[in-house]
């Protein structure tokens, strides 16, 4: 059994010049990118991918953030339990909180900027592949 999960890299990440080092992260790790493009997220997009949060307080400001400028976003496909492992490589929400090694550990001190996003389950997966790869 394969899984695959949407990972993307956020505006901070790539203003920083970080895209070649998670790139190479998820790739050494064993994992396939089967897609991957660099694009401005639409704000109908990105209101539609944040939607769990639309009644949070910070969901007018994630959403400017996340339209701000160049995201690159990924399918990336492994083993059952791909998307889990790649949460885990991510570190948690709040960077301050992230163990060092993980990309969020390594490289973000704010929970708003926070360098990487990753599907958080099998339906969120396929739902954000959809939104953002019609045709993976
Ligand atoms: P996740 O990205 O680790 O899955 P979620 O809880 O799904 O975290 O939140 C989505 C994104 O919203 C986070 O990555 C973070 O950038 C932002 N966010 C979450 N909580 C807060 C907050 O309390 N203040 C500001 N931004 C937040
Ligand atoms: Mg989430």
């Amino acid at each position: 059994m394969s899984e695959r999960s949407f990972v993307m890299i956020k505006p901070d990440g790539v203003a920083a010049g970080l895209t070649g080092e998670i790139v190479s992260r998820i790739e050494r790790r064993g994992f396939e990118i089967i897609a991957m493009k660099k694009t401005t997220m639409a704000r109908d997009a990105a209101e539609s991918h944040y939607g769990e949060h639309s009644e949070k307080p910070f969901f007018g400001e994630l959403v400017d953030f996340i339209t701000s400028g160049p995201v690159v976003m990924m399918a990336v496909t492994g083993p059952e339990g791909t998307i889990a492992a790649l949460r885990a490589m991510m570190g948690t929400t709040n960077p301050m909180e992230s163990a060092p090694g993980t990309i969020r550990g390594d490289f973000a001190t704010e929970t708003g900027q926070n360098v990487i996003h990753g599907s958080d389950g099998l339906e969120s997966a396929e739902r954000e592949l959809e939104l953002h790869f019609t045709k993976v």
